[in-house]
């Protein structure tokens, strides 16, 4: 008898403790991300440092991506160095650090990622390349797919 009693305040403490809870652990700052040929448009320009919740919609009609990289530069997000083909070099960056991706996301389809965030200046950016039928190549990011994210 005496232990399910203190099962049962134990419950009660428990059950306090989850209703005073959602105010002390901050809600997760979102980011909605949206794709179109050729661009990155994102939700909000400035965010508090921690989780961040990517929320990725491809509005375009091609596959798309997001590479986030945490800048080490004050380079525009536009102008960060890129190989021959037209992309950024993922395993070879100078400019930044590669914190994550949500890799290629079909037209019509949205995702959800989250990533954990410290202060800075980011660079979001879709950096597919693809080779059309005709031999062209189209290198994602060089198009115009790239956005800053500043996190506080
Ligand atoms: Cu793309």
């Amino acid at each position: 008898m005496k232990s399910s009693k203190n099962l049962l305040v134990l419950s009660l403490v428990t059950s306090a403790i989850a209703l005073s809870a959602p105010a002390a652990f901050a809600k997760k700052a979102k980011v909605g991300v949206e794709f179109k040929e050729w661009n990155i448009t994102l939700s909000e320009e400035t965010v508090p440092a921690g989780e961040i919740e990517f929320a990725v919609k491809n509005k375009g009609k091609e596959e798309h991506e997001i590479v986030i990289i945490k800048l080490n530069t004050d380079v525009a997000t536009g102008r960060l160095p890129v190989n021959k083909d037209g992309g950024i070099d993922e395993d070879n960056m100078t400019f930044g650090v590669m914190i994550g991706e949500v890799e290629g996301l079909a037209p019509g389809k949205k995702t959800k990622e989250s990533f954990n965030l410290k202060p800075g200046r980011y660079a979001v950016i879709c950096n597919l390349i693809e080779e059309e039928p005709n031999g062209e190549i189209e290198a994602h990011y060089s198009m115009g797919m790239h956005a800053v994210l500043n996190v506080e």
